[in-house]
C-alpha cells in the first residue's frame, strides 16, 4: 500500500474495474425503488469547464445518496451535439463538424470518467447520431399526421451581402459577422410546433410540479401569459370588413379615442392605396427589432391611416392608426386604444394630441387623475352610459353579452406564449423530413426513408447549407415518384433536447422509446442551471405531453 493518495494511480484502477465490471449500468430491477438522476447533457465544446464540473458534482452527490438508500439509480450521459459552433470551429480550423464533435465528445468523455462519476456510459449517445435523430424525425412526422405541425412565412435575419441567412448570434450591432452588411429582415416560410394548444394544460399542470423551484414555475407561468379578453368588430367607414380587435379591459371601451394597427396589418397595406406617404412609416416598422425587451423601451410612434372606424356602441367615429407599438403576432394584430387607462397608448395619444376620456374611477376614493400618466387599475365605470356606476368585472361581463348577442364579439382566451420556431437555415443540424412536389403538394418522407441523413460532403464557408448542397436538395415525390425537392432546413436543436431524457431509458430501442420508459420516467432528479428555466424546460414538458398523446 503506497503511504500518499495516489490519485493517478488508485482512481485510474478504480475506474478500469467500474468500467469493467460495469457497476453503474442501471439494470431494471422491480424489487427495488428505481431513481433517475438527470444532469442536463453537455454541449461538446471541446473541454469541460468548471460550471460542468460543479453541476455533475451534485447529480452525482445526489446519486450517490440515493443508491446508498437502497435504491435503484440509473444516472445517464450524453452529448447535445448539433449546433453552430461546429460549423464555426470548422471554418476556423477547416475540420468538418462532425469529426470536430466526435472529437471533442471522445475528450470530454475521458474527463468525465477520470472525475470518476457514477454514470452509466452504456446508455450513452449524441444527438447527431442518425439512430437518435431519425426518432425525432419520425415524430415529427407524426406531429404533422395530426396538424401539430405547420408552414408559414416568419422573419429571419438576411445578410444581403451574403445572400445567407444569420443566426441571431451572427448579428453583432445589426450588421453581418463576417462582412458587417447592415442586416434585413426578410419573411420566409418556416416550420412551427403548435405549443400553443397545450397553452392552458402546460399552464394549469405547473400546480402538479411539486417539487420544482417556485421561481422557475413563476418564470413558466409568465411565459405561457395567459390572458382572457374579448375579441371585437369595429365597423370600418366605405369597407365591407370590420377591423377586429382584441382587449383584456372591455370595461374601459367607452374610453376609446383612436384604434391602432400593426405596420403588417392587412388595413395598413389598404391604407397605402390612398396615402402613399404611409409606405416608409410602414417600411421603417418592419425593419425595427421586434424583440419583446425592445418593444418596451423603443418610442412609441405611428401615423394616421386616414381609416375611419365606427364605435360599436356609440357610433362616433375613431380614427385609425398604424403604430410601431403593436405587434402583428399576437392578438388580432389591432387595438382599441383608450389613453386615460393604458399607458402606452396615453404615452402615444399625448404625443399626437390624440383626446383623452376617462372612463374608470377608483373605487375607494384613491387618486384617478389622468392629468399626468394613465389610470390602469380597475374601478368603477363613468362617462359610459348605460354602464355607468358598474365595476369593471360586471362591465366586462355585461359589454361582452351585449357585443355577443350583437355579433360583434366573442370572448377569447389569448397566450402570450408563441408557436415553436424550429426551422433553421444551418448545415449542423437534424433534416427536417419533409418533401415538396409540384403536383402533390408537401409530402412527409415515408418511415421507411427515415433517417434523413445530413450529408457529409458540404463545403462551409459560412454561406453554405443544405439548400445549395449539390445533391441533398433533389429526391423523388414519395407519392407520384416525379421529381422533387427535400425541404433544406435544418431543426432548431431545442428539438433534440425536448426528449432525450426519455431516449436515456431506451437508448438502443428500434422504436423512438420501448417499456423501459415506463420504468425509469419521470425523472426524479433534474440537475441544471436557471438559464433554462424558460425555454428548454418548457418545450421539454410539452414534449412529454406530445409524447403522451402518441401512446
Ligand atoms: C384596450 C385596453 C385598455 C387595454 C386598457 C389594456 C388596458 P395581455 O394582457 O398581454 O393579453 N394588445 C392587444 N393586442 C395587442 C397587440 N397585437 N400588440 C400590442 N398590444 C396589444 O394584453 C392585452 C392588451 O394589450 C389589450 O387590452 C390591448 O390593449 C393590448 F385600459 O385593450 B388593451
Ligand atoms: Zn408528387
Amino acid at each position: 500500500m503506497e503511504e500518499n493518495y495516489q490519485p493517478s494511480v488508485i482512481e485510474t484502477n478504480a475506474q478500469k474495474a467500474w468500467d469493467e465490471s460495469g457497476v453503474f449500468n442501471a439494470v431494471e430491477d422491480t424489487d427495488k425503488e428505481k431513481f433517475y438522476c438527470l444532469s442536463m447533457f453537455p454541449y461538446p465544446s471541446g473541454k469541460l469547464h468548471m460550471g460542468h464540473v460543479r453541476n455533475y458534482t451534485i447529480g452525482d452527490v445526489i446519486s450517490r445518496y440515493q443508491r446508498m438508500l437502497g435504491k435503484n439509480v440509473m444516472q445517464p450521459m450524453g452529448w447535445d451535439a448539433f449546433g453552430l459552433p461546429a460549423e464555426n470551429a470548422a471554418m476556423k480550423h477547416g475540420v468538418h463538424p462532425a469529426d470536430w464533435t466526435y472529437e471533442n465528445i471522445d475528450y470530454m468523455r475521458e474527463q468525465l470518467k477520470e472525475l470518476g462519476f457514477a454514470y452509466d456510459w452504456s446508455r450513452e449517445f449524441a444527438t447527431c447520431d442518425p439512430s437518435y435523430y431519425r426518432w425525432e424525425q419520425w415524430f415529427f412526422l407524426r406531429l404533422l399526421e395530426k396538424g401539430l405541425v405547420y408552414k408559414k412565412t416568419a422573419p429571419v435575419n438576411w445578410c444581403p451581402h451574403d445572400a445567407t441567412v444569420l443566426a441571431n448570434e451572427q448579428v453583432i450591432d445589426g450588421c453581418c459577422w463576417r462582412c458587417d452588411t447592415a442586416v434585413e429582415r426578410k419573411e420566409i416560410s418556416q416550420w412551427f410546433l403548435k405549443i400553443t394548444a397545450y397553452g392552458d394544460e402546460l399552464l394549469k399542470d405547473l400546480d402538479k410540479l411539486g417539487d420544482w423551484p417556485e421561481q422557475v414555475k413563476t418564470m413558466q407561468s409568465n411565459w405561457i401569459g395567459r390572458s382572457e379578453g374579448l375579441e371585437m368588430d369595429f365597423a370600418v367607414e366605405g369597407m365591407d370588413d370590420a377591423l377586429r380587435i382584441y382587449t383584456t379591459r372591455p370595461d374601459t371601451l367607452m374610453g376609446v379615442t383612436y384604434l391602432a394597427v400593426a405596420a403588417e396589418h392587412p388595413l395598413a397595406k389598404k391604407a397605402v392605396e390612398s396615402k402613399p406617404e404611409l409606405a416608409e412609416f410602414i417600411h421603417e416598422c418592419k425593419t425595427m427589432e421586434s424583440s419583446e425587451a425592445a418593444m418596451e423601451t423603443m418610442e412609441k410612434r405611428g401615423v394616421d391611416s386616414g381609416i375611419v372606424a365606427i364605435h360599436p356602441i356609440t357610433g362616433e367615429k375613431v380614427p385609425v392608426w398604424i403604430a410601431n407599438f403593436v405587434l402583428m403576432g399576437y392578438g388580432t394584430g389591432a387595438v382599441m386604444a383608450v389613453p386615460a387607462h393604458d399607458q402606452r397608448d396615453y404615452e402615444f395619444a399625448t404625443k399626437y394630441n390624440i383626446p383623452i376620456k376617462q372612463v374608470i374611477h377608483a373605487a375607494k376614493g384613491e387618486d384617478d387623475s389622468v392629468a399626468e400618466q394613465a389610470f390602469t387599475v380597475k374601478g368603477v365605470l363613468k362617462n359610459s352610459g348605460e354602464f355607468n356606476d358598474l365595476s369593471s368585472a360586471d362591465a366586462f361581463n355585461a359589454i361582452a353579452d351585449k357585443l355577443e348577442s350583437q355579433n360583434k364579439g366573442e370572448r377569447k382566451t389569448n397566450f402570450r406564449l408563441r408557436d415553436w420556431g424550429v426551422s433553421r437555415q444551418r448545415y449542423w443540424g437534424a433534416p427536417i423530413p419533409v418533401i415538396y412536389c409540384d403536383d402533390c403538394g408537401t409530402v412527409g418522407v415515408p418511415d421507411e426513408q427515415l433517417p434523413v441523413e445530413l450529408p457529409k460532403d458540404v463545403v462551409l464557408d459560412g454561406t453554405s447549407s443544405l439548400a445549395t448542397h449539390p445533391t441533398f436538395p433533389h429526391t423523388d415525390c414519395p407519392v407520384c415518384g416525379k421529381a422533387a425537392k427535400r425541404e433544406t432546413d435544418t431543426f432548431d436543436t431545442f428539438m433534440e433536447s425536448s426528449w432525450y431524457f426519455a431516449r436515456f431509458t431506451s437508448p438502443k430501442s428500434d422504436s423512438m422509446l420501448d417499456e423501459s420508459a415506463k420504468h425509469w420516467l419521470p425523472v426524479d432528479q433534474y440537475i441544471g442551471g436557471i438559464e433554462h428555466a424558460i425555454l428548454h424546460l418548457l418545450y421539454a414538458r410539452f414534449y412529454n405531453k406530445l409524447l403522451r398523446d402518441e401512446g
